[in-house]
């Protein structure tokens, strides 16, 4: 009997046995992980090419970050927002000094910095575009994710997420991606406060939308006196090129959404951005979290985000994400129908007989040594940490060559 076998097994039947059965996890058991790479219980070294969905930019347990969260957790962990500390001040005078707002409203998930961008906008909505009372709308873009809340799943396309969880919010509006005019349309409303957007859209498959559609949306919005609201979670902190999505558009949100990244992968930490206008019409009482602000959070994304900086990864992420499209481009197989993204948040489109086929390529780049997950059923991502070099994109893209040699024949 194979015994490596047995503790793979031994780990993946414990989740199954115990843990709610709301995944669908690759068959593959991890236990060590370091800057682009990951190790499975059987000792077996891979490719990361999802990165905790896009949290783990910096690279898995990245020193600098896991120094500040051992320091930081011997000192002072949470005191709660009833108390000041001397971690959270210094960290939003850093956070809003590095994207140029004026506060910052620090949750933990990127879903709750998602409810969180809401209530601001619906808070504006009312105390400073006069909407009336209860009134007001939210856009969001079809095919949009931005967590599992109920808020969340109120604004979704996709059965998946929505199906048999209702009653669901009020006040959302739905509008195409990538589609200025029917946006047009939809902000004529005069009780709409804010439009909410993925800047490229992540889990709908990696949707680039036309170039100049953000500057688009950012001008529509103004000229309506509208809220746009960017969720840069995914986005956001490098992985696309830039430090924003946005920052590709020279466009700034009115509000800013950041998570994921912001802890390097160690933590959960979400932030909210906006200016005075919008955020103080926010008072105390009226919104938080046990969690939100605490000095562990505040000195883990203190550092992960000069880690960003002090590595030039979204220019890492720019030539490596160039040079991984590029290269994939040259592979010739019939049934990737398209391959595209920004900077290292990219994607494969298979068009294949076999409704299994991605996954099954899946499973081929697991055994050759890289992990990545398919979405939709159809579209592989490659996401992988953003300290990539030249030599293991060519690297990876081999394995992903290979992978898919070994699919056709099997
Ligand atoms: C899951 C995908 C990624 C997000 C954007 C907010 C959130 C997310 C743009 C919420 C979360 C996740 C969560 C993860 C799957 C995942 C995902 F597959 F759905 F597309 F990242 F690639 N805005 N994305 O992408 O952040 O509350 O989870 O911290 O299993 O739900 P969260």
């Amino acid at each position: 009997m194979n015994t490596e076998k047995d503790l793979s097994t031994y780990f993946m039947d414990l989740e199954h046995r115990y843990g709610a059965h709301n995944y669908h996890p690759l068959p593959v058991v991890l236990k060590k992980g370091k800057g682009v790479h990951v190790w499975d219980v059987e000792g077996k070294q891979y490719y990361d090419f999802l990165s905790g969905y896009s949290a783990v930019n910096q690279g898995h347990c990245h020193p600098r970050i896991v120094e500040a969260l051992i320091a930081q957790a011997q000192e002072l962990t949470l005191t709660s927002r009833a108390f000041y500390n001397n971690k959270l001040g210094e960290y939003e005078k850093y956070i809003t000094q590095y994207f140029s707002y004026d506060k910052v409203l620090p949750m933990n998930t990127g879903v709750e910095g998602g409810e969180t961008a809401i209530k601001l906008a619906r808070r504006w909505g009312y105390v400073k575009k006069g909407i009336p009372e209860n009134r007001a709308k939210i856009v969001f873009a079809k095919n949009n994710f931005w967590g599992r809340t109920l808020a969340a799943i109120s604004s979704s396309s996709d059965p998946i997420s929505y199906h048999q969880f209702g009653p669901y919010m009020p006040g959302f509006v739905s509008v195409e991606y990538n589609d200025i005019e029917a946006l047009e349309k939809v902000l004529e409303d005069k009780d709409v406060a804010a439009f909410m957007v993925e800047p490229i859209q992540g889990e709908a498959g990696v949707i680039v939308p036309d170039e100049g559609y953000l500057k688009q949306v950012a001008a529509l919005c103004k000229s309506k006196n509208i809220l746009f609201i960017a969720d840069e979670i995914q986005t956001g902190l490098c992985r696309t090129g830039k430090m924003l999505a946005c920052d590709h558009e020279n466009v700034r949100p009115d509000i800013l959404i950041l998570g994921k990244a912001l802890s390097g992968g160690t933590f959960p930490i979400s932030a909210v951005l906006a200016d005075d206008d919008i955020m103080l019409t926010i008072k105390p009482g009226e919104h938080g979290s046990t969690y939100g602000g605490n000095p562990l959070a505040c000195s883990i994304a203190t550092v992960a985000l000069q880690v960003l900086k002090d590595e030039n990864l979204a220019e890492n992420a720019e030539k490596t994400g160039n040079l991984l499209r590029q290269e994939l481009k040259k592979l010739n197989y019939g049934f990737i129908i398209d391959i595209r993204g920004k900077g290292l948040l990219n994607a494969i489109e298979i068009e294949h007989s076999d409704p299994e086929a991605a996954w099954n390529i899946c499973l081929k780049m697991r055994d050759n040594g890289l992990l990545a997950k398919p979405t939709h059923g159809n579209i592989i991502r490659f996401a992988p940490p953003l300290l990539m070099t030249e030599p293991q994109i060519l690297d990876s893209v081999a394995i992903i060559d290979r992978s898919l040699t070994e699919f056709m024949k099997s």
